[in-house]
């Protein structure tokens, strides 16, 4: 399902509001669904691989810079061992929405708690195992918080949604 038009940009510029980040570019072939919810709202996003492991000081830089660059929410995707998002969440004071990637092993359980199971004091809004799509819903809708066009088209889409519900219902009766 594609966003509602949206005529006018969120943003004068183009510089990004979401960052999208992930452990691996293996994790794109489930991160690139938050990243579609963004075009089709029209929210200018950066993409950016940063791996709590492999990049670390990567990761701190990231989290730390990310609001003076104009940041307002992260999605953050890992699998696994999946400390990006617990750990952006530590050095930045931006939303952190965090997606489980499923891996291979474990059916995703092992990244869905090494996201969820924060410690009190530094959240982590954590989505379903593979959940992108609703993480790029999430960042919309914190954006939206204080735009209220964009909280109008989020109102549309769930309008959307709920009519292509009854139709379906409707045919099944046919
Ligand atoms: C995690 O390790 C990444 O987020 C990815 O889900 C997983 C595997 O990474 P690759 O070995 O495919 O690069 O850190």
């Amino acid at each position: 399902m594609t966003a509602p038009e949206n005529d006018q940009p969120l943003h004068a510029s183009d510089s990004p509001l979401v960052g999208v980040v992930m452990g691996s570019d293996s994790d794109w072939r489930v991160m690139s669904d938050a990243s579609q919810v963004l075009t089709d709202f029209g929210i200018p996003h950066e993409v950016e691989v940063v791996s709590a492991h492999r990049t670390p000081d990567k990761l701190i830089r990231y989290g730390r810079e990310a609001r003076g660059r104009g940041i307002r929410t992260v999605i953050a995707g890992a699998g696994g061992a999946a400390h990006l998002p617990g750990m952006l969440a530590s050095v930045t004071a931006l939303p952190v929405i965090g997606v489980p990637v499923q891996l291979a092993t474990l059916d995703g359980l092992d990244s869905l708690l090494s996201i969820v199971q924060m410690p009190a004091g530094i959240p982590v809004a954590t989505v379903s195992i593979n959940g992108a799509k609703n993480a790029g819903l999430l960042a919309v809708r914190i954006l939206a918080a204080s735009d209220s066009s964009l909280a109008d088209r989020v109102e549309a889409y769930a309008a959307d949604l709920e009519a292509q519900v009854e139709q379906k219902n409707a045919r099944l009766k046919e």
